[in-house]
């Protein structure tokens, strides 16, 4: 073959130095997942090769006999999954997903009504620094202070007042159920359409621990890498009235050609999300969030909203330390060997970039088979390593147990040099 190199030892060093990261330290991020081998294999194989911009039986390229039956296959694996009119499978992300549902149904400086992201909601549902926010007119919902649950009756007053054409659910650090339910019917009260944002959650609705928007809204986005444990990427459902527009507005509205790789490994994470074992796979997510909260509240951490019934917990860091950021706390957890990131706690005075709380995730430890038992272990580690953050033997010896427990727990024994 005339390729340069078989092997470049400096890239290949790096990633190997991930693998061992990634078997080593706790990954609590509630974003992120280990995908399978076959999800791996399908993201690394040679449809990274082929350009396909169009669909199944249009495209603007030739040599897509195979293509389209890999999207093919995608689109009908989703569907079933869910309950779905349509799918498509293109979008390289969820924030691309959320755009192109955005160029399908508006026009520029049309009203929607979100979440506010230092609530739990996410940058593209109207953050003023989002494109979202920038070419649309937001408004934005939050939480009830008392229980810190979504204000429904908030929702319905802003959407009186606001009459936006799209009320759009969904969060990133949001601890409890979204009932789609309420959603449609002020959707429905205002003549607005209703967009579900199901990243986080997509796995365990697949999983059928969590209620399924399908059948309430209007528009369904997600993530295929978050619980639902796929590739890195996007999806997007709808009822059939609206797929026409949605597939234009993704292409050639938003994207060129699709990764056909990345389509093939969301097909095999749509699969392996249908197995019985997956139903299994998200009652011990939410176990083992419970776990954590549980472990976490015993050290006398505030959790928001006093709990959480989906596969994070927030905690916020002022009931440990009134002085404490959630960057100084994810600093020293880094150093611990403890991944996680920092996040607004809802009203935080603190900004996005220092915050006062800390999100934590249970997707990932779930995945390597880690269960109630070893979640206390990791509150008692995370708790440690914030009362010792300025101990640097204390670091070292929490850091020393991650590693023994992750070493029982590898998730990629065999990508291990
Ligand atoms: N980055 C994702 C998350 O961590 O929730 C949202 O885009």
């Amino acid at each position: 073959m005339p390729w340069p190199t078989t092997n470049d030892d400096e890239l290949f060093s790096i990633i190997d130095a991930e693998v061992e990261r990634q078997n080593r330290t706790v990954q609590l991020i509630a974003s992120e997942n280990f995908a399978s081998p076959a999800v791996l294999r399908a993201t690394g194989s040679v449809l990274t090769n082929k350009y396909s911009e169009g669909y199944p039986g249009k495209r603007y390229y030739g040599g897509n006999e195979v293509i389209d039956r890999v999207e093919d296959l995608a689109r009908e694996r989703v569907t079933a999954l869910f309950g779905a009119d349509h799918a498509n499978v293109q979008p390289h992300s969820g924030a691309n997903a959320n755009m192109a549902v955005y160029l399908a149904v508006l026009n520029p400086g049309d009203r929607v009504l979100g979440m506010r992201l230092d609530q739990g909601g996410h940058l593209t549902h109207g953050s003023p620094v989002n494109a979202s926010g920038i070419l649309f007119d937001f408004a934005s919902y939050g939480v009830t202070p008392s229980d810190e649950r979504i204000d429904f009756d908030q929702v319905r007053d802003l959407a009186k007042q606001h009459q936006p054409k799209i009320i759009v659910a969904g969060a990133t650090a949001y601890p409890r159920i979204i009932d789609p339910a309420p959603f449609r019917e002020i959707a429905d009260e205002v003549g607005a359409l209703f967009m579900f944002d199901a990243a986080h959650i997509a796995g365990l609705i697949a999983a059928g621990v969590h209620p399924n928007p399908v059948p309430y809204a209007d528009i369904v986005t997600f993530t295929t890498h978050k619980t639902l444990r796929g590739p890195r990427g996007g999806c997007i459902l709808s009822t059939a009235e609206h797929a026409e527009k949605i597939d234009k507005a993704v292409f050639p509205g938003l994207q060129g050609g699709p990764l056909d790789h990345v389509v093939a490994a969301k097909a095999v994470a749509f699969h392996e999300a249908a197995d019985p074992s997956f139903a299994d796979y998200g009652q011990a997510v939410v176990a083992n969030a419970a776990a954590l909260a549980e472990g976490l509240a015993g050290h006398g951490l505030r959790l928001v909203s006093g709990g959480t019934d989906n596969h994070l917990v927030l905690v916020d860091l002022r009931s440990l330390d009134e002085d404490l950021s959630g960057k100084k706390a994810r600093l020293a957890l880094d150093r611990a060997g403890i991944s996680l990131n920092e996040n607004t706690v809802p009203d935080d005075p603190r900004p996005p970039y220092i915050t006062s709380g800390l999100r934590i995730g249970a997707p990932a430890v779930t995945t390597q088979g880690m269960g109630p038992e070893q979640m206390g272990t990791i509150a008692d580690l995370i708790h440690r390593t914030l009362v010792g953050r300025d101990d640097e033997a204390e670091i070292a010896a929490v850091r020393a147990e991650v590693h023994a427990l992750c070493s029982e727990f590898e998730p990629y024994p065999d990508l291990a040099r």
